[in-house]
């Protein structure tokens, strides 16, 4: 009987280093893929890749379901061979926690549409969330799970007996040299994570985004005069102020621009093209919408007082000629490029902004002019729009060409 309970326990622990070394690969891989989709550095230079490698993600993250399961039916095993090691258990208890809301968060992500937008908000904020709690927790654990960290443990307690031995009466140590090395390996996460964990709570927290619009206007590159003057229901803004944050997302350095070098342009298959330089555009009327502003990957700005020139406007000043079909827009960053249909274009909410909340667009924001497609996900908001030129074709955009669906409608 204690042969074959000892059997057991050695198979079910082999299994159990088996299932942990693959969801630990697993989750590494996750990881890796995570942080590079969510950093704003990699979106240009990976284009196409940051496609496949979403693609990845989910994938990793539907093949880690595996060992979940494969686990679940050791579980009361490993429970019980963990008795009178409360650690071992809280981290058990702690790393399936993060696995399901992981999980959980990460298929609402991934069923975008399904979701729907404010559905899909919170899940974001939950998958970011686990990840700022939980990567420094699972790096913690495995570092100090270490071969070398664990040695150094061993080491530290010979030394201590063979101490006791010589000097029966020595002190204890204060600190082995294995709980210096784990402290160590806490304080260096804590620095390398802490930021960016503080900084994303302030953000989630400051549902107001009324100070983060000022450091973004603080850091304003544009230099163009005079500054659009916001009419009555821009300024204060009628919507009440913008509800939640913008993630500034770009695929080229954040371009500038001044008077000298930004123009306005509307071409192609028109009557009338025209182009604009500041003091002209500024001098259009405008108008002012309340809207909510969706992206794919799961956060959303609700409220927004947008103030801007309708497209259709735009449109009718060119006069579109009866062959043209496609409205292909052109960022000032000579990188980015959208399309729209001519119904499409002409729905009255499409509008190139100028200001957002009663303040001019800072450059960070696609200022001093973008367009606002507020059915269809951010992909369309072409920043710093400087160009729109009707053609009789089709064309597909910057994110479109590299694997965004054309249909874009929330
Ligand atoms: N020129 C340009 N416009 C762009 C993008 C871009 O990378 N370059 N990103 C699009 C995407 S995917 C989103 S979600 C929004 C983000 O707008 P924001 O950076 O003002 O938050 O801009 C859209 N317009
Ligand atoms: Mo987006």
């Amino acid at each position: 009987m204690a042969k074959w309970l000892d059997w057991m326990r050695r198979h079910a622990g082999r299994k159990l280093a088996g299932i942990h070394a693959w969801n630990g690969w697993i989750v590494l891989l996750l990881a890796a893929t995570g942080l590079l989709l969510a950093s704003g550095f990699w979106r240009g230079v990976l284009g196409e890749g940051r496609v496949w490698l979403k693609w990845v993600h989910i994938a990793a993250g539907l093949v880690s379901v595996a060992p979940i399961i494969l686990y679940m039916t050791l579980i009361g095993k490993h429970w019980r061979l963990l008795k009178g090691r409360p650690w071992q258990r809280f981290n058990i208890v702690v790393v399936l926690t993060l696995l399901a809301g992981w999980l959980l968060s990460g298929v609402i992500l991934w069923q975008f549409r399904l979701a729907g937008p404010a559905l899909s908000n919170a899940a974001l904020v939950a998958h970011d969330l686990l990840t700022w709690i939980g990567l420094p927790y699972i790096i913690y654990h495995s570092l100090t799970r270490t071969r070398w960290i664990k040695q150094a443990g061993r080491r530290a307690v010979i030394t201590e007996r063979s101490e006791e031995r010589l000097h029966p009466a020595a002190p204890q140590p204060l600190y082995t040299r294995r709980a210096f090395l784990r402290t160590a390996i806490g304080a260096g996460l804590a620095v390398a994570f802490g930021p960016s964990l503080l900084q994303w709570v302030g953000r989630s927290l400051g549902s107001t985004s009324g100070s983060a619009l000022e450091r973004l206007a603080e850091n304003d590159k544009n230099r163009l005069l005079p500054a659009p003057q916001p009419l009555a229901d821009s300024s204060p803004p009628v919507g009440g102020g913008a509800q939640g944050h913008f993630r500034i997302y770009t695929v080229t350095p954040i371009p500038a621009f001044t008077n000298n070098d930004w123009s306005f342009t509307v071409d192609g298959l028109v009557d009338r093209p025209f182009t604009w330089n500041w003091e002209e555009f500024v001098s259009r009327k405008r108008t002012v919408q309340v809207s909510d502003f969706h992206c794919v990957t799961g956060w959303s700005v609700y409220r927004n007082t947008w103030e801007g020139i309708p497209l259709r406007e735009l449109l009718d000043l060119a006069g579109v000629r009866p062959e043209a079909k496609t409205v292909k827009l052109y960022s000032g960053d000579g990188v980015y490029t959208e399309s729209l249909t001519l119904d499409q274009a002409r729905m009255d909410d499409v509008m190139v902004a100028v200001l957002h909340d009663g303040r001019p667009l800072p450059s960070d924001l696609g200022g001093p002019a973008r367009l606002i497609v507020p059915k269809m996900y951010a992909y369309k908001s072409i920043k710093w729009l400087n160009r729109i030129e009707l053609i009789a074709g089709d064309h597909d955009g910057y994110w479109i060409e590299r694997g965004y669906s054309k249909d874009a409608w929330v």
